[in-house]
């Protein structure tokens, strides 16, 4: 007999599947579609153990699907612009463009040998000029249609390193590299308007039944649907043309507890004050060095600067408050100004402690009195309060209730009305960085910003840029910007800001459906295979990818790349869990931990060394990661055991939404049971032919495993299928049937075993004597007749005599058992009518009835 060599079968059939072309995707309108996808990776070089449970996940889906009859899709990509690769031509030289390609190269080396069913002839990397090329004709047709606009916005600028930074580079108020004080900055940029769509795609997600609901939930908050007032209060004291300030709040039932007004240090009321008075002008100076995103705004501490101007209270013109600007009043949501309520809102119960501000409750909790507070009274909006400044309805009521009094009131009195405000804002998508998609747009001193003629399309990154000096290498390239204006034929300027590079990652899933077409997609392709019936991936793209991706299919339908059966382009959404490990840590002379990899720990009964006998302390399970060196390298698990046994571990132990622990015991058990099957195989390939009989048992444990594993699979339940493998082979262990009936048995399990272990399968499949490849073979059906349960016959005894009998299933419950007592044709005639007093089954021996 031959011991189960992985590297040889796993090798070979890589190569007879590619051969053969069994996973090229063909539009087929025989068949129904199948396009399951997972989030591309970012080549950073090396593929994890997170990539192998993400993919493998998906083979199992696409390799099922596949053999269930369907025409499937399942393609693979590369998110490949974006800042580590710039990173990396800064620290090391070299070039972005050859850093990402030749980690494609590597990564998609790794790739190979996992066996993915994947259509490798669709691979595009979103750096590949064929690509985004097609994004830039989208973002011309994206302006025509008015969903890109440009405006002023703040960023987070690097003073020593002269350059813009993401909010993900901005570390406890410093840049990243420089360790500098960030300071904001103005710049103009690009928008997407995905504003227009919040409140569509809010209520588009009730509709994705598929999603986890915790997604759908997640998008929700961030879109952040709130209702309130948006009044004018009249100013005193104002420089001209500032008669009237507007402020938006979802609490107007507090107006009376009103303390202050405050807005923001871009608002256009400071913005003037600032040209005219010094101390306005140095305090909003200061205010600008908070970086822009809203956790730093969060983390810093609320200060304001008061600006003399007042503002008149609406229900009582002789009741003033001062104005100040506040560094935490954003100039982005609502109207940029506030009304603060000290008594209700935590932020304005300290500011207003700070700046020696009055703090008047508008409500307090039922049964209690008015009374001095230590902290802001902030109770759920559906709790019931007594309302001690309240103006609209009862004295006890809900915020909910007041609120929506109060904005009825406030209208009828012409304060005012009631509007409808997102949290979602506007997609900013400029990057002042190279290595990204280029806005096609041209700065012409006549016509001013135009979109760059599309026949000039795709406006191609130039190679020859340097990374010595910090800033934009496109900004200091001799001659790329140089261009001339498409409207008047003059020299001009391209643009030189970059795509934010989550715009790459918005409509991959559509290109994939025709990726070399010259237009973005193709409407047969596109709407054949749209949408991605079954998509999967991280849980931490579950707010701005999938968001962003819905807004873009939607623009895509809008400029005419998507039919509008794709503006929800993800049917079923799947979030993996993680595969996590043990943490190991040897002990430096000071006490810190050192930690230490896994392949270079020992474990003994006693404990955990490193190979020279230093005591290692064995730590949490928590998620791989570099910095904790709990990692594990697929490619060194491939090298051990295969493939297939990489797959089979990352799906077995855990449901498929949950952690998976890697631990060197189970990825050896999972080797040798795959060995064992192999074995199996064998042996059942050398009995003599026309020896022993059918096997009735053996047969219906074939037919409950093609219904149990079909469900589990079909149910994402990929840890049950493999539970239930494991028991028909134990079964078929065992089983003494002959020949015929046992090859049998062993094809049905090479199939269903196809998608987690699709090499091993191939070999045993082909063992057997099965036709062709499994991988091409039709999935197995149950047979209805096979599946049925085991039976008892049970004898029905009426006031204490035998009357007649009843087969059922042996683990029916006794109410269905009643049920088909009182429907038996022998009982009925007994019973003549006379209404049964009881009845009592005794299950598995008899049934008593009284009458
Ligand atoms: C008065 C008030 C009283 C408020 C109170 C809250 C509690 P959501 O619910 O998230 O939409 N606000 C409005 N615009 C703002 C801005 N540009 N920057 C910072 N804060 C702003 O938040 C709406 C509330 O946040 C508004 O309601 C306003 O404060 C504040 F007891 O008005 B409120
Ligand atoms: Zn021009």
């Amino acid at each position: 007999m031959m011991p189960y060599e992985p590297a040889a079968i796993e090798k070979r059939w890589q190569e007879a599947w590619e051969k053969a072309g069994v996973f090229t995707a063909t539009r087929d309108a025989s068949r129904p579609k199948y396009y399951v996808l997972e989030m591309f990776p970012y080549p950073s070089g090396r593929i994890h153990m997170g990539h192998v449970r993400n993919y493998t996940m998906g083979d199992v889906v696409a390799r099922y699907k596949a053999s269930a009859g369907f025409s499937v899709l399942h393609p693979m990509g590369w998110d490949a612009f974006g800042m580590p690769a710039e990173n990396a031509a800064m620290e090391r030289g070299g070039h972005p463009k050859d850093w990402t390609y030749g980690n494609i190269a590597d990564m998609r080396g790794q790739m190979k040998p996992l066996g993915l069913s994947i259509d490798w002839s669709r691979e595009f990397a979103t750096c590949d000029v064929e690509y985004y090329g097609q994004q830039q004709a989208m973002f011309i047709d994206m302006m025509e249609k008015g969903l890109v606009y440009r405006k002023n916005a703040v960023v987070n600028w690097d003073p020593v390193d002269m350059t813009v930074l993401a909010n993900e580079q901005v570390i406890d108020g410093k840049g990243w590299r420089s360790g500098a004080a960030v300071e904001r900055r103005e710049l103009t940029q690009w928008f997407f308007k995905i504003s227009d769509y919040s409140g569509e795609l809010l209520e588009a997600l009730d509709g994705l039944k598929d999603w986890p609901e915790k997604v759908r939930l997640m998008q929700a908050n961030w879109i952040g649907k709130s209702r309130g007032l948006q009044f004018a209060f009249s100013t005193v004291d104002a420089p001209e043309g500032f008669d009237r300030l507007e402020v938006y709040t979802t609490r107007p039932d507090t107006l009376l507890g009103a303390s202050f007004a405050a807005i923001s240090p871009d608002h256009p009321l400071a913005r003037h004050l600032e040209r005219h008075d010094p101390d306005v002008a140095a305090f909003v100076a200061e205010c600008r060095k908070i970086g822009t995103s809203e956790e730093a705004l969060e983390k810093a501490e609320k200060r304001g600067l008061d600006s003399g101007v007042r503002v008149r209270h609406p229900f009582d013109t002789a009741w003033e408050l001062p104005v100040y600007i506040a560094n935490f009043v954003l100039m982005e949501y609502g109207t940029g100004a506030i009304f603060g309520c000290p008594a209700h809102d935590q932020r304005d119960f300290e500011f207003a402690t700070k700046y020696g501000l009055p703090i008047p409750p508008v409500f307090v909790p039922e049964g209690t009195e008015e009374a001095a507070l230590s902290e802001a009274y902030v109770p759920l909006k559906s709790e019931p309060v007594r309302y001690v400044r309240g103006f609209a309805g009862d004295e006890v009521q809900t915020g909910a209730t007041a609120v929506n009094l109060a904005i009825d009131f406030c209208e009828s009195k012409g304060v005012g009305h009631g509007v409808t405000n997102y949290r979602l804002r506007d997609w900013g998508v400029s990057r002042q960085r190279y290595w990204g998609c280029p806005i096609p747009v041209i700065h012409c001193d006549t016509c001013g910003v135009v979109p760059e003629a599309k026949e000039n399309l795709p406006i191609e990154l130039p190679y020859d840029v340097t990374f010595d000096i910090p800033g934009n290498p496109l900004d200091r390239h001799p001659t790329w910007r140089d261009c001339t204006c498409p409207n008047c034929g003059a020299a001009a300027q391209r643009e030189t800001d970059t795509m934010d590079t989550f715009v790459d990652s918005s409509w991959y899933y559509a290109r994939f459906t025709a990726p070399h077409s010259d237009t973005p997609t193709n409407a047969e392709d596109a709407g054949y295979w749209m949408n991605v019936d079954q998509y999967i991936g991280g849980i931490e793209h579950a707010i701005l990818h999938l968001l962003y991706s819905r807004f873009f299919a939607r623009a895509m339908h809008k400029t005419g790349h998507l039919p509008a059966s794709a503006i929800e382009p993800f049917n079923a959404l799947f979030t993996q869990g993680m595969v996590t490990h043990e943490t190991y840590a040897t002990r430096s002379a000071d006490g810190r931990p050192v930690w230490q990899m896994p392949e270079d720990v020992v474990k003994h009964e006693s404990g955990a060394t490193l190979k020279d006998g230093t005591p290692v302390e064995v730590g949490p399970i928590i998620k791989m990661s570099k910095s904790k060196k709990n990692v594990v390298d697929p490619m060194n698990i491939i090298a051990t055991y295969g493939a297939d046994t990489a797959r089979w571990f990352v799906m077995s132990d855990s449901p498929p939404e949950r952690d998976v622990e890697w631990t060197a015991s189970g990825a050896e058990a999972t080797a040798k049971y795959l060995g064992r099957v192999w074995a199996l195989s064998e042996r059942i390939a050398m009995m003599p032919e026309g020896t022993g009989a059918e096997d009735d048992d053996l047969l219906r444990a074939m037919h409950r495993a093609i219904e149990d594993v079909t469900h589990a699979i079909e149910g994402f339940a990929f840890n049950k299928a493999i539970a239930k493998l494991y028991e028909f082979t134990n079964t078929l262990l065992k089983a003494k049937a002959g020949k015929a009936a046992m090859a049998e048995a062993m094809r049905t399990l090479a199939q269903l075993m196809s998608p987690m272990v699709p090499h091993l399968a191939e070999e045993v499949w082909a063992m057997q004597g099965g036709a062709g490849l499994v991988a091409q073979a039709a999935w197995p059906k149950a047979l209805p007749d096979m599946l049925l349960q085991d039976t008892v016959t049970l004898p029905i005894q009426i006031n204490g005599k035998r009357r007649g009998e009843i087969t059922v299933p042996a683990d029916m419950a006794a109410s269905e058992v009643e049920k088909l007592v009182l429907a038996d044709d022998a009982v009925i005639k007994f019973l003549a009518g006379q209404p049964v007093k009881k009845m009592i089954v005794v299950p598995g021996r008899i049934v008593n009835v009284v009458i």
